[in-house]
């Protein structure tokens, strides 16, 4: 490793990093303005140049590669002279009122350091405040050019460009009078990087600086962003990207950093609630834990322990869903315990455990830096995991091959190498054919075949009648595109493929994975870097809701209850309830046809989100007792609850998540809950004491901390016994991990199928979904979501993010909008055989003709009105993803 001294103190550096960099790690800090570890450095600003013996100049740092034996100065008379002269030049830029109003900007703050006056002038015709999240003052901006590097090479979004040459350069957006024209989509990464106080948070200027930061784990999706959270005076008042986050890599996307307000909603639930004659009343806890005690207790007594159900939350932490489950299991005495894994990704991790023996991604989202092809099937990354969509568009720049399989043209499809776009629900046949195309050109991996495979020769022969041609008349796909398909996928590895819920949300969503799981093994593409079955998952935690034991047929650790009983009974000192368990949608039957009395929902909101709300809500109408746990009032709790206990978020506990890539990363207090508000783990214990005082017995959960719970599933859970919050405290580690000097694992199925030697390819057969279109119902409407709303939309649609997408919208294909006579905004009603909605029309190219899509975020709108009762042959998953619908004009 190369040394070099550094103002006479040698530093071992690391091969290949700047000198920037190793002056920094050696406790000297430099100025610049145009540096940002996230992106190459532009070098212009030249403020970090250092003597280097033996030169004449003076070299730029953060542009210069650490030689073995250099010997630089950093501080040297010279230096300090000329740093002065350029901050001073840089200084005719900002103005007085700026510096003052944004001390912690890092230009400022160098002035600050140095003693030197700003000397620009504000200029109001420069400032442009159209967009919601950001402001913009052009007349601030010091052309250091940061923000085109992060747009460009961190989100890719490729907003921010430089107009103008020499002195007279400066960054403008790509387009549009006003910057909400622009093509920005709101991850704020310029906002953070602007050294001066020419792109600020909006939010900034009201609530001012924070004054404290908080590292923890992003709320939303199921990629693991890190965040800091930055409170103020008891409030939140901002979030920053956690530079060295091993996922996100110092990058956020719009709700990550701007849809974090929701906790300070007016509307917050912050007192305990009953249902009395029909109306809310605010209780004290006592009163509500009571009640919900007593009906509890009532209906244990006269039904017995399996009229009852328990949902986890996937928004809440491992610790909290590894009680909601011991709570159900020990307190209630029921197996029916679920969570909304159920309607995502219980397709996938059923097919990967049965046929890798892991229900989990194989491959860790690092592999997408070293994978030459990506393949994506239904997933729609730049919306709904945008930190990873991101990093696969910058693989997908550096030369790395892009299949995607979406009936949308999705922003990754319109860059693809290939786009298939099947109908909606026929993904099998498509599989399959690719399949038969990969092994009739000899595309297939022989020896991983040979040594790993069981079941070929049987596979190659039901393949044998799914031709290519076949497939394309029944997917309405181009034949010479799925051969296309084929061969990038098959020869272009390491292949890594990505999917969601466009392969899960079927009547053959299980089966759909295993066809795709199929491709994986058939090209070799498992168990090595670059490759792999990668779904992408839902919540901040879904994963771990799961994983926890908030699934009817497993215990924590994803292990079967069948076989794990002996060994949880003995750790937990109880016997586990021998009937098999409902999952949601089962609870849902068992509701409407009276045999569950009682359902104990945290953190979900069923009635707007299960498909079908007419079979979701006579069901939910049949129960004596709905208990709902919940931040916010829920549709369900709004319409069926009879007693509400406000939670509090996960900016206001401690836990931990686990995202995608099997990593567990901590969750951390920022700021108090309101008073009145619990954390769940509390509310859970306070519901079982409560319970066991009515009943004058039974298991009691006791007050624990999330620390001890966790430490209670490392002992039930050998995979994750290596991960103390100790170590976390560190960073996040992914399972299995069995001991505290294990690394973690990134990559799955190396040698062996989780220990067994073979995997078997299956056959699978396609059955064509009853939602078919007709003459009455003409259209194929397949839902899904946005980048700026989130599921339920209790959360993103209470901050200033909902602007940029009110409502849920049906997107229509430019062509079927023209001949049914349709422009945008129009007011449409959707009816299909099972209900009707009313959205307003978007004009889409990026749909076909005879499709349509929406998403499902606004009670406003309440898309699940429309969707079917099918579901997943396997695991029950509903097909929100099919439905045949007609459209109509609503009369004005
Ligand atoms: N912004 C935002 N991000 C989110 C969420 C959110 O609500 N908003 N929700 C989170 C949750 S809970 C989840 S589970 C994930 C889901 O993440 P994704 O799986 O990416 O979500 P969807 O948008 O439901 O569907 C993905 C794609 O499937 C396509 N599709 C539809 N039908 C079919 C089909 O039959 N075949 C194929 N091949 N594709 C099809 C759709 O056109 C869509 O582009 O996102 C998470 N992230
Ligand atoms: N038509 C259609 N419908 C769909 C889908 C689709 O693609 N199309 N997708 C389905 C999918 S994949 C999913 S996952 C579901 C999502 O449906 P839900 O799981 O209902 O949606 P979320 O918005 O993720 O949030 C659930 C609830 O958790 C609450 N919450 C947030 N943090 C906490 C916490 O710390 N503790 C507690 N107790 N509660 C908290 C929120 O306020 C919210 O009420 O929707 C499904 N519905
Ligand atoms: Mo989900």
């Amino acid at each position: 490793m190369p040394i070099v001294h550094i103002d006479g103190v040698p530093q071992t550096c690391r091969d290949g990093e700047t000198l920037g960099q190793a002056i920094e790690r050696s406790g000297i800090s430099l100025p610049g303005t145009c540096h940002d570890p996230r992106v190459e450095s532009g070098g212009d600003c030249r403020l970090c140049s250092v003597e280097l013996e033996g030169t004449l100049h003076p070299i730029v740092a953060c542009r210069s590669t650490v030689r073995d034996g250099m010997r630089v100065r950093t501080d040297t008379e010279a230096l300090q002279s000329f740093r002065r002269g350029t901050l001073a030049l840089l200084a005719q830029h900002v103005s007085a009122a700026s510096v003052a109003r944004f001390p912690e900007k890092s230009f400022h703050r160098q002035l600050a350091q140095a003693g030197i006056a700003p000397e620009g002038d504000d200029c109001p015709a420069l400032v442009d405040e159209s967009h919601p999240l950001i402001r913009v003052d052009l007349s601030q901006c010091i052309a250091c050019y940061r923000c085109v590097r992060v747009c460009e090479d961190l989100q890719g979004q490729s907003v921010w460009h430089i107009l103008g040459r020499g002195d007279d350069s400066h960054v403008h957006w790509d387009r549009g009078e006003r910057f909400a024209d622009s093509s920005c989509v709101g991850c704020g990464a310029c906002t953070d990087t602007c050294p001066t106080g020419a792109l600020v948070d909006r939010r900034r200027l009201q609530d001012g600086p924070a004054t404290a930061w908080t590292r923890t784990t992003c709320a939303y999706c199921g990629v693991g962003c890190e965040l800091e959270a930055g409170v103020r005076d008891g409030k939140l008042v901002g979030t920053r990207p956690v530079l060295d986050a091993p996922v996100s890599k110092g990058h956020l996307c719009v709700k990550g950093r701007y849809a974090w307000d929701y906790g300070a909603a007016a509307d917050r639930v912050t007192t305990p609630l009953l249902r009395q004659a029909g109306n809310w009343q605010a209780a004290s806890w006592d009163e509500a834990l009571g009640a919900a005690a007593t009906g509890l207790a009532d209906i244990l007594r006269r039904h017995g322990p399996d009229a009852v159900g328990v949902l986890g939350s996937a928004r809440a932490t491992n610790e909290e869903n590894y009680w909601t489950q011991k709570f159900a299991r020990l307190v209630i005495g029921t197996n029916n315990v679920d969570c909304c894994a159920r309607v995502c990704h219980t397709p996938t991790a059923a097919a990967m455990k049965r046929m890798l023996g892991t229900g989990a991604a194989t491959n860790s989202f690092d592999d997408i830096e070293q994978a030459r092809t990506i393949l994506i099937a239904g997933a729609n990354p730049p919306e709904n995991h945008p930190v990873v969509g991101a990093r696969i568009r910058q693989q997908v720049r550096r030369g790395a091959q892009l299949v995607v399989i979406d009936p949308r043209r999705t922003e990754l499809a319109a860059l693809a190498t290939v786009h298939l776009a099947p109908r909606p629900g026929t993904d099998i046949p498509l599989f399959n054919a690719l399949a038969r195309e990969i092994i009739a050109q000899g595309w297939h991996d022989q020896p991983f075949v040979a040594a790993r495979l069981d079941g070929f020769d049987a596979f190659r022969a039901f393949v044998e009648p799914f031709t290519v041609e076949r497939a394309a008349a029944t997917c309405g796909v181009d034949a010479a595109a799925i051969r296309a398909a084929a061969r990038v996928y098959a020869t272009g590895s390491p292949a890594m493929s990505l999917h969601g819920l466009g392969l899960t949300e079927h009547l053959q969503g299980t089966e759909t994975v295993m066809a795709l799981v199929n491709l994986a093994l058939l090209t070799g593409n498992l168990g090595k870097p670059g490759a792999g079955v990668n779904p992408r998952r839902g919540q901040n935690n879904v994963q771990g809701a799961a994983v926890m034991g908030c699934d009817p047929d497993n215990l924590t650790g994803s292990q079967p209850l069948a076989t794990a009983r002996a060994a949880f009974e003995r750790t937990w000192g109880a016997q586990l309830p021998a009937t098999k368990g409902l999952h949601v949608l089962q609870m849902m039957d068992a509701a409407a046809s009276g045999r569950l009395k009682a359902l104990y929902v945290i953190g979900y909101d069923i009635l707007l989100t299960l498909a079908n709300t007419a079979s979701t809500r006579s069901a939910l109408g049949q129960l004596e007792l709905v208990i709902v746990q919940d931040p916010f009032m829920t549709e369900t709790a709004r319409e069926f609850g009879h007693v509400f206990l406000p939670v509090a978020t996960s900016f206001e506990m401690d836990g931990t998540f686990m995202n995608a890539e099997r990593r567990i990363q901590r969750v951390r207090r920022a700021l108090a809950a309101p008073a009145g508000v619990r954390t769940d783990l509390a509310a859970i214990s306070g519901l079982s004491a409560a319970l066991a005082a009515k009943r004058g017995g039974g298991t009691a959960l006791p007050d624990t901390t999330p620390e001890a719970a966790w430490n209670e599933v490392r002992q039930v859970w050998p995979a994750a016994a290596g991960i103390s919050y100790a170590r976390l405290a560190e960073g996040g580690l992914q399972w299995p991990c069995p001991d505290e000097q294990h690394p973690g694992t990134t990559l799955l199925h190396r040698e062996t199928f989780a220990g067994r030697p073979r995997a078997t390819l299956e056959c699978i057969d396609d059955v064509p979904t009853p939602e078919a279109t007709s003459d009455d119902y003409p259209l194929l409407l397949t839902s899904g979501r946005n980048l700026y709303q989130f599921n339920a939309g209790t959360m993103t649609a209470r901050t200033a993010v909902r602007s940029l997408r009110p409502e849920d919208t049906l997107d229509m294909s430019p062509a079927d909008a023209a001949g049914l006579g349709f422009g945008a905004g129009d007011k449409v009603r959707v009816r299909s055989r099972h209900g009707e909605a009313v959205l307003p029309l978007r004009v889409d190219p990026r749909v076909q003709p005879g499709q349509l899509f929406a998403s499902f975020h606004s009670p406003a709108q309440w898309l699940n009105a429309l969707t079917s009762t099918v579901r997943d042959r396997i695991t029950g998953a509903p097909e929100y993803k099919v439905t045949a619908v007609r459209v109509e004009r609503v009369a004005s």
